[in-house]
């Protein structure tokens, strides 16, 4: 089968009832650490393992590449999966945390779903089709004053043993806008930003799996996607999104 939108958001709808099950039982929903702040939950590994399931029965052609189960043969075309991105707010109640799916052919983003069903909204992207939220086409914001945007930020990246741990950044930038959020899900954050919720965000030390669908809802939605240079492209260890008139403004401060 070739790619349909709309099988895509069936199934990552019923991937995030998947999780829901989990989230509305968190007393019997078990949390280990991959590391002192990495968790994964039985969730993360009920949904990845249905996407997976799902996904390749559906589409053979394509491989796949999820956050907990690793990649599979076919890389040159494949799914890449974060079956919970935001790990940390879902196991403590919270309501942003998403479902992540991109489709990349040939280091290409294709299409791209991001789905919190805490919230049940669903943002979804294809390549040159323009971006969408819960079937209704969206834009980045048009604030262009530094001075009055709404930013966000995550720190993924806040270990002791790095220098730039984004605090000193995110100090800068807070002192010259009116509004911070730190929302715990890069998926989503991408996804605010495409839907003109917050003006910009930005992110250090992130793997593909956290912003691949992302970053193509924000250029389908008419914003930028670069690295904190200001290039082109999708770099997850230092992504920064905008909605492209407040970009020069945040790369001097980056
Ligand atoms: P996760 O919930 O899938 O792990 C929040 O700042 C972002 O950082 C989320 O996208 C989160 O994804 C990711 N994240 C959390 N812990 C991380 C770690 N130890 N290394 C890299 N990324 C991490
Ligand atoms: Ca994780
Ligand atoms: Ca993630
Ligand atoms: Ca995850």
């Amino acid at each position: 089968m070739s790619l349909s939108l709309v099988e895509l958001e069936a199934v990552v709808r019923e991937a995030g009832q998947v999780a829901l099950a989990y989230f509305r039982d968190l007393k019997n929903t078990a949390i280990h650490k991959k590391n002192p702040r990495d968790f994964v939950t039985a969730a993360d590994l009920a949904v990845e393992a249905y996407l997976q399931a799902v996904l390749t029965e559906k589409y053979p052609q394509y491989g796949f590449w999820g956050e907990e189960s690793g990649q599979s043969a076919n890389q040159a075309s494949r799914w890449i999966v974060d079956p919970i991105d935001g790990t940390h707010s879902f196991a403590r109640g919270q309501y942003f945390w998403s479902i992540s799916v991109a489709l990349e052919i040939d280091g290409e983003l294709m299409a791209g779903a991001v789905y919190a069903p805490a919230l049940d909204d669903y943002y979804t992207a294809a390549k040159g089709q323009g971006a969408f939220k819960n079937g209704q086409a969206i834009t980045v914001s048009a604030e262009a004053s530094l001075a009055d945007a709404m930013v966000a930020t995550g720190f993924a990246c806040l270990r002791a043993y790095l220098t730039d741990n984004n605090l000193a950044r995110f100090g800068r930038i807070a002192q010259q806008t009116t509004g911070q959020r730190r929302f715990g899900s890069a998926a989503m954050d991408l996804c605010l930003v495409a839907d003109g919720q917050v003006d910009a965000f930005w992110e250090q030390e992130l793997n593909l799996y956290d912003v691949a669908a992302g970053a193509l809802i924000v250029l389908e939605a008419g914003g930028t996607v670069t690295d904190f240079q200001g290039n082109p492209g999708v770099f997850p260890k230092q992504i920064l999104a905008t909605n492209g008139k407040v970009l020069a403004d945040i790369l001097a401060l980056m």
